[in-house]
This record gives C-alpha cells, sequence and structure tokens, in this order.
C-alpha cells in the first residue's frame, strides 16, 4: 500500500492529486512542518530527511521530492497514462519539465519575491523574469505541458503555476490563466482536495462503489477518472477509529 506524507495547504496536495489521477490505492499520514509563518514544526514522526513534505513510501521504497514522486509513480503504475515511458517520444521533455519546477521555476520565482538578485553563472536557475518568458511561449500555443495529452507534468508544472498565479508570485497573462483554469476543473483536483481535508484517508479504487455512491446527474469529465471512494478516518470519543465517506466517483 502506498502511503502519503501530508500536510494540508503543502505541496504534498499535488501528489494527492497525482494519485487521484492514477487511480490507485494509497492512504495518508498527517505530518506537521514548519510553515512560513513560524507556525508548526518538525514531526518526528516524519521519515524526510528536512522534514518536509511530500515523502511516499511504497513496497519498501521510500521517495521524497515532487518530481522524483511523480516519476516514480508514473513509471510503476501505468494503468491510466500520466506520461510517456523510457523509449516512448515525448519522454525527454516530460522528464524535463518534471525536474523545472523545484530546479528552475520554483527557485527563481521565490527568490524575486524575497528580492534576491539573480546572478547568472552562479545561480542553477534563470531570472523570474525569463522563467515567465519561458512559460508564456510554451503555453501560449498548447493546450498542456506534453501538446494536448494532459499529464504529471501538468500535475507538477501546473499545480505550481495554478499556486504562483493565486499567490501572485508570477505574472497573470490570458494563456496562463486559461491553462491553469483547465487543469483545475478536473475531477481528480476535487476528490484530491477532499481527501486532503481527512486526518487520515484511504482511497480505493472500487468498480461497484462509485456508481452507488454517485450523484445522479454527475458526469465524469475525463477519460482517465475512474470510480473511487475516498474514505476519511477519524477517533470518536471513545477513541475508536471510524470512517465515513467524503468524496466519490
Ligand atoms: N523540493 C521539495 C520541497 C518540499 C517542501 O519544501 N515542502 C514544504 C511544504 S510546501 C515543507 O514541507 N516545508 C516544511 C519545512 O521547510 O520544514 C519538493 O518539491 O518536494
Amino acid at each position: 500500500m502506498i502511503t502519503l506524507h501530508h500536510a494540508p495547504m503543502s505541496r504534498s496536495g499535488g501528489i494527492l492529486w497525482l494519485l487521484e489521477e492514477l487511480a490507485i490505492p494509497y492512504e495518508t499520514k498527517i505530518v506537521n512542518i514548519r510553515r512560513a509563518d513560524g507556525s508548526g514544526g518538525r514531526d518526528a514522526a516524519n521519515l524526510h530527511p528536512h522534514g518536509k513534505v511530500p515523502l511516499l513510501m511504497d513496497d519498501g521504497d521510500t521517495v521524497f521530492e515532487s518530481g522524483a514522486i511523480a516519476l516514480y509513480l508514473t513509471d510503476k503504475y501505468r494503468k491510466v497514462r500520466m506520461g510517456p515511458a523510457p523509449g516512448e517520444a515525448g519522454r525527454g521533455e516530460y522528464l524535463s519539465w518534471l525536474a523545472y519546477r523545484t530546479g528552475v521555476m520554483e527557485p527563481a520565482l521565490i527568490c524575486r519575491r524575497l528580492n534576491i538578485q539573480h546572478v547568472y553563472g552562479m545561480m542553477g536557475w534563470g531570472p523570474a523574469d525569463e522563467v515567465e518568458e519561458v512559460l508564456e511561449r510554451h503555453l501560449a500555443s498548447r493546450s498542456y505541458f506534453l501538446g494536448e495529452e494532459f499529464s504529471a507534468a501538468d500535475v507538477i508544472m501546473g499545480g505550481a503555476v495554478n499556486f504562483m498565479l493565486m499567490a501572485k508570485m508570477i505574472t497573470e497573462t490570458p494563456a496562463l490563466k486559461a491553462y491553469a483554469a483547465r487543469i483545475t476543473d478536473r475531477p481528480a483536483v476535487a476528490r484530491a482536495t477532499a481527501a486532503g481535508r481527512c486526518r487520515t484517508v484511504s482511497s480505493m479504487a472500487s468498480p461497484a462503489g462509485p456508481r452507488r455512491l454517485r450523484p445522479p446527474r454527475e458526469r465524469w469529465r475525463s477519460a482517465s477518472s475512474r470510480p473511487t471512494s475516498i474514505r476519511c478516518h477519524s477517533r470518536n470519543r471513545r477513541g475508536r477509529r471510524t470512517r465515513s465517506r467524503t468524496g466519490s466517483r
């Protein structure tokens, strides 16, 4: 069983989204993390070497760093195609965008927010305005990072673009705004949002369950969305674990 170390309102939300797109069983373990406003704290139960999220455990493997987790999951779990496999066309571009978020985009935009001057030849990323130009040029002419096919590159890069737009860390353009609307309008985003609110959650693909649970007029808009029910676990007053459904598809 996959276990995701997760903290609400953090980068691990993107991995929840990806797990929902992939429609594979997983559970989350909520951990405390240090927040930018000084709240929170490092959690001894978190196995991440820096006490951060996301961190994913699967079959004895431990993976951290969002891009690495995305690659690990999309290479191993391929019932729903979320990126080109090794040897397939587009693989190089896929890997590049998975690495670009934490290697280039985030450092550039965070440095600008913190008024840290860019130094060519020293910093391993480009200045923020150059990053903005690259994103604009790329997304103005296609629906998704890999062209017309949605992939985990859109979860990793797109999730960050969407966040940066909301945080006003990136200049809003019609292309970026339309792209963000396109990728956040997916059923898996709503499911991940519901799952992210739970203290612990297990999400189980269940072919029979969803039809029973699905509201009559709801339509699954994404070809990759498969029926799943999301179960929250919490404890009642006597300390017993209880379960309730928070979302279904
Ligand atoms: N490059 C890492 C960044 C992880 C990261 O910084 N996560 C934040 C939450 S959004 C965190 O855990 N912060 C707590 C801390 O810095 O101690 C990744 O993409 O996985």
